[in-house]
C-alpha cells in the first residue's frame, strides 16, 4: 500500500446544486485526510491545462465551458488535496464512471450527474486517476504554501518586481 495524494473537484453543476455537503460526506468515509482545499475562480487557461489531454475531443470547446461555469452562471469549483493509503483509488470509487449513466446510483456521479443535451458529462466532481496524473494536476491547482504538508520538492526563487493585489 502507498500513500497517495489526489485533486478532487467539485465542479460547477455540485456548486450550483449545493452538494459540496453530501460530496464531502460522502468521502469522508475514506477516512483520508484534506491537506489541501480552496476555492478558484477558472480561467480559460487553467481549465484547458487542466483538461489539455482532452483537446482533439469534440466536446473539448463545451468542457472547458463546463469547467469555467459558463453552464452554470458560476465562476468557480471548489478543490481539495485528499491523502493516504490508494487514496486513488478510494475516491474515484465514490465518485463512480465517469458517464453518469454508466455509474452506480449511489456513486457521486450516478446519483447527481446529467448528460446534457450539449453532450459533455456533467458529472459533478473531477479526481485525478493516476499518481502522474495527480501530481501534474496538484502542481497546477495549488502552490507548495497552500498545501500543509511537502508533497513535492520545491526550490526557492527571488521574485522581484512581482505586482500583487493586496488589502487597499
Ligand atoms: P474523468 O473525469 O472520469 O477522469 P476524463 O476522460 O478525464 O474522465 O474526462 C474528463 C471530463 O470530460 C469528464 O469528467 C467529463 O466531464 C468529460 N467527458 C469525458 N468523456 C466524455 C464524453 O465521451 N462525452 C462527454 N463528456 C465527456
Ligand atoms: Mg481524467
Amino acid at each position: 500500500m502507498s500513500i497517495e495524494q489526489t485533486l478532487l473537484l467539485i465542479k460547477p453543476d455540485g456548486l450550483l446544486k449545493s452538494l459540496t455537503g453530501n460530496i464531502l460526506t460522502g468521502l469522508s468515509r475514506t477516512k483520508l485526510i484534506i491537506v489541501g482545499a480552496k476555492v478558484v475562480r477558472v480561467s480559460k487557461e487553467l481549465a484547458e491545462k487542466h483538461y489539455e489531454h482532452l483537446k482533439d475531443k469534440p466536446f473539448f470547446n463545451e468542457l472547458i465551458r463546463y469547467l469555467m461555469g459558463e453552464l452554470h452562471q458560476t465562476n468557480r469549483v471548489v478543490a481539495f488535496v485528499y491523502q493516504g493509503e490508494n487514496a486513488i483509488k478510494k475516491i474515484r470509487d465514490i465518485v463512480g464512471d465517469t458517464n453518469p449513466e454508466n455509474a452506480n446510483p449511489v456513486s457521486i456521479r450516478g446519483a447527481y450527474g446529467r448528460i446534457t443535451t450539449a453532450g459533455v458529462f456533467e458529472n459533478v466532481v473531477h479526481a485525478s486517476s493516476s499518481m502522474e496524473n495527480a501530481e501534474h494536476e496538484i502542481k497546477l491547482w495549488f502552490q507548495p504554501n497552500e498545501l500543509v504538508e511537502d508533497l513535492y520538492p520545491t526550490k526557492e526563487v527571488t521574485i522581484t518586481q512581482k505586482k500583487e493585489i493586496v488589502w487597499a
